[in-house]
């Protein structure tokens, strides 16, 4: 009983926007466990309102520093802000998250930018399991924006990607970043492009290749063909402009949060995670060695699987 009663003040102060009760409310949420679904579930009406805006890209595009600097212009401009960054488990990286925590010490005495890191679900990056869970409780709790930053531009991150209602896709030049590499799924999933490091050379030709590749497009492609905005995130050069871009995009396409064919994704990605993080590691091991040594056809594993799973329900 105690319990349901600190449950509901920590409702309460979430929905008033109380920034202390929002960071114990992602504790809960990241602990994956029932207070902290119990608690999305019962926030959930309040949902709805922010808009969430993902920034992917490859490692060292510079997503962190255009999510600050991003973060810097809404402020500016009286809005409150949530960030969640996708911390890669890549060892090559981990330089990068320790820039990132630097940098972001700006906001660390602003109640008006919460900021969360969530380990990445694979090596390659991606979104974390519980990232929905996250942006949904910042929602809640009156977060104007939200900035999802994800690491990667693979097929499955860009799936991911489209979680977001409006995703910018952090592109280089420079680094084997041209056309050729863009894979034909990033183009789609782009909203917006921002050409960072535009104080690089190539910046224009990036440029000028993407306009040249959408060029190639449908005409109802053409017409819908995503912004690209050339910036220099360190300096903060064209984030303004950027920010107007993305709020352009957001206005024209609406909230991808209220569409069913969204939550179909993202109810097929929350299902996977729960059945998934209900097996034991232990029993799909022992199964797969079973299945290596032909001792155990997969489908008798996968049966063998469901059923436990079943059992547990
Ligand atoms: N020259 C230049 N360097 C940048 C720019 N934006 C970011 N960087 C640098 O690129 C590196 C990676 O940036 P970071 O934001 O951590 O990239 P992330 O891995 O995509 O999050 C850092 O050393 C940044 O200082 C830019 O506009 N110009
Ligand atoms: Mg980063």
């Amino acid at each position: 009983m105690a319990a349901r009663l600190q449950a509901i003040e920590l409702e309460r102060r979430i929905g008033a926007g109380d920034a202390r009760a929002l960071a114990r409310a992602a504790s809960l949420v990241e602990a994956q466990g029932e207070a902290g679904r119990q608690l999305i579930a019962n926030l959930f009406p309040r949902t709805g309102r922010a808009a969430m805006v993902g920034v992917t890209g490859a490692p060292g595009a510079g997503k962190s520093t255009l999510v600050d600097q991003l973060a810097k212009v809404l402020r500016r401009a009286g809005q409150t802000v949530g960030i969640i960054a996708v911390d890669p488990s890549s060892p090559f990286t981990q330089g990068a998250i320790l820039g990132d925590r630097i940098r972001m010490q700006d906001h660390h005495q602003d109640s008006g930018v919460f900021i969360r890191s969530m380990a990445s679900r694979g090596k390659l990056g991606g979104i974390a399991k519980g990232t929905l869970e996250m942006a949904l409780l910042m929602d809640a709790a009156g977060r104007d924006v939200v900035l999802i930053e994800t690491v990667g531009v693979g097929q499955d991150e860009v799936e991911v990607a489209r979680l977001a209602d409006v995703t910018v896709v952090a592109l280089t030049p420079g680094q084997g970043d041209d056309v050729q590499a863009i894979k034909a799924g990033i183009m789609e999933a782009a909203d917006v492009f921002a050409i960072n490091k535009a104080d690089m050379p190539g910046a224009e030709r990036l440029e000028q290749e993407i306009r040249a590749m959408q060029s190639l497009g449908s005409e109802e492609q053409r017409a819908n063909a995503a912004p690209v905005r050339r910036v220099v995130a360190t300096e903060g050069k064209g984030i303004e402009e950027l920010w107007s871009v993305i709020r352009a995009v957001f206005e024209k396409q609406g909230r991808r949060g209220a569409r069913a064919e969204t939550w179909a994704l993202r109810l097929r990605e929350m299902l996977r995670d729960r059945l998934l993080g209900a097996l034991p590691d232990e029993l799909v091991e022992e199964h797969a060695k079973r299945v290596a040594a032909r001792a155990e056809d997969p489908y008798e594993a996968v049966e063998a699987l469901r059923l436990s799973l079943a059992g547990q329900g």
